[in-house]
């Protein structure tokens, strides 16, 4: 009866590939869905940025000027101030209209809506 041992060795072959299928998700939570806003001669672009909650936003400064982002009323936490190429993130955790400007040139301002 040597033909039952040739396919026993067969039956085995799907335990090596189950063994593959560990997978990699190590980080908590949901990832963050994440936005730009260029800060552009003078103008933060866009000047409402619309956004879910649980957004991330983040301004980059391309101006040779430093600037800001800093949040009437202290609804987020403030910006340092921003050189060439500088970026600063912060993420909206709760639904609002969220004012901002640059600290040094106040007439800049612009707005995240978060819904
Ligand atoms: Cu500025």
């Amino acid at each position: 009866m040597r033909w039952r041992s040739t396919i026993a060795a067969a039956t085995l072959l799907p335990l090596a590939i189950a063994a593959q299928t560990t997978a990699s998700s190590a980080t908590s939570g949901k990832p963050a869905m994440t936005y730009q806003v260029d800060i552009r001669q003078f103008h933060f672009r866009p000047a409402q940025l619309v956004v879910p909650v649980g957004a991330k936003v983040t301004w980059t400064n391309h101006d040779e000027e430093p600037h800001t982002v800093t949040s009437a009323g202290a609804q987020f936490k403030d910006s340092p101030a921003l050189d060439t190429d500088d970026s600063y993130s912060a993420v909206f955790t709760k639904p609002g209209t969220y004012a901002y400007f640059c600290s040094v040139h106040p007439f800049m301002t612009a707005t995240i809506v978060v819904h």
